[in-house]
């Protein structure tokens, strides 16, 4: 048995909360392999919305085991709010939710550090979440970190201690206006810890590699988006961890040769939060519009969205390096009523006309070239099948699938599990 991907194409929001929901039936396991509760998986069904942070989104089906992988970062008190507000689902999460012991945890500090590194950052600031990921990266990768294995060591506390005394003066170091109360910041960490020890901790490897010799199928959800990638996104406005394809063989302990279908996400625009280069950003009411229809507001934060025209550059390269094997488009109904669409083919690029994402894609080196495609009036949320689709919307979909070489099987025109088409 092989380990499917599903993973985000652009700058995260893609839809990977929908399309996993409506995939897991299918899956015994659903993994989540890098990032934390900076993601926020929405997902919508019988008339409920439902938004999770760190927590796989097969946990809402009947017999999916939900497994947080080594890649991933754990704050224990977000973590925990997601489990009580699951209470009202009657979830067994202490039977379908288990932790790597490898995963390393967000401290309150790693938090305070974000929001230090931001504010001094001023302009330039990233624009993260501010839960805390960039500096518990740092501290996985310079081999400080504390790891939910930790938890059971008698020391825990010691350790934690160490580390947090070593942020707080490097809290004082950025010499930045940041208030807080680190004792009650402490208290509802361990409090958090309590709870967590209820679940299951793991050597998550060997719980994927056996399931495998088992013939258990396998789901790993991204989060983020591969624009977003710490080495392939457009760097430094990215999130910390490897958000591509590969970030899954080491997020979870599994070799690539396992790797089965790659499921790659799509919105049929584009939409960036937070700092960072975004050539085909609109600044007009088309953009306003995609806004609105939307609904564009970050699932975590409630930050309004960036949005902009299709991105072929960007998602060629995002196909490459991830190597899709199958592609989803999310959210077709929101360009109902555009009189015209327009799709970025090329960039020019200090006057060159260029089909391949440069190193540098700030706005002052590259504009977008555009091929103009028309657009469709029908209203497509209430569609259930192909057949029912707008000749201008089967013409979008045939010149991204020749343009990507890869096959679009499903087409989403709409937040609930029901408002998705195959093809
Ligand atoms: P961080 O917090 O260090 O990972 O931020 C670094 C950059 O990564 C972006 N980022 C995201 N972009 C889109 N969606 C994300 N998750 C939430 C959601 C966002 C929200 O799914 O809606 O609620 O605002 C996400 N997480 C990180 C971030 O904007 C920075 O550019
Ligand atoms: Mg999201």
């Amino acid at each position: 048995m092989a380990v499917d991907l599903l993973l985000g194409l652009q700058w995260g929001d893609e839809g990977k909360g929908k399309i996993v929901d409506v995939l897991t039936k299918n899956y015994d396991i659903i993994a989540r392999f890098q990032g934390g509760p900076n993601a926020g998986h929405t997902l919508e069904f019988d008339g409920i919305k439902h938004v999770l942070r760190t927590i796989p989104s097969g946990i809402f089906h009947e017999n999916s085991i939900n497994v947080i992988g080594n890649g991933v970062v754990i704050d224990p008190v977000v973590f925990v709010k997601e489990l009580e507000g699951l209470d009202q689902f009657k979830i067994d999460y202490v039977k379908k939710l288990i932790l790597s012991r490898k995963a390393h945890l967000i401290l309150p500090t790693h938090r305070l550090l974000d929001a230090a590194s931001e504010a001094s950052k001023g302009k330039a600031k990233i624009g993260s979440t501010l839960k805390g990921i960039g500096p518990t990266y740092m501290d996985k990768t310079g081999r400080n970190g504390l790891r939910v294995g930790d938890i059971e060591l008698s020391d825990f506390k010691d350790r934690y201690r160490a580390l947090a005394d070593k942020h707080e003066a490097m809290i004082s170091f950025y010499n930045v206006d940041i208030q807080y109360d680190l004792a009650e910041l402490e208290r509802e960490f361990f409090e958090a810890i309590t709870e967590l020890k209820k679940l299951k901790f793991i050597d998550s490897e060997e719980f994927l590699n056996q399931s495998l010799k088992e013939n258990k199928t396998i789901l790993a959800e991204g989060a983020q988006g591969s624009l977003l990638d710490i080495d392939f996104g457009t760097y430094p406005f990215v999130t910390s961890s490897n958000t591509t394809a590969a970030g899954a063989c080491t997020g979870l302990g599994v070799a690539p040769n396992r790797i089965g279908e790659v499921f790659g996400i799509f919105k049929a625009y584009t939409t960036r939060v937070g700092s960072g280069p975004f050539p085909t950003e609109l600044f007009d009411e088309d953009g306003e519009n995609m806004a609105r229809i939307g609904n564009e507001f970050g699932a975590v934060t409630g930050r309004p969205r960036r949005c902009g025209w299709l991105d072929l550059v960007a998602l060629k390269y995002a196909v490459q390096v991830n190597g899709v094997t199958q592609l989803m488009m999310m959210k077709a109904d929101v360009l109902s009523g555009f009189k015209k669409l327009k799709v970025c083919t090329a960039y020019s690029y200090k006057g060159e006309t260029i089909e391949h994402l440069p190193y540098n894609i700030e706005a002052e080196n590259v504009t977008p070239i555009y091929t103009e495609m028309n657009g469709w009036d029908k209203d497509l949320t209430k569609l259930s099948s192909t057949e029912e689709f707008p000749k201008e919307l089967n013409d979008y979909i045939d010149f991204l699938e020749k343009e990507l070489n890869v096959p679009i099987k499903i087409v989403s025109v709409g937040p609930d599990r029901t408002q998705t088409i195959n093809r």
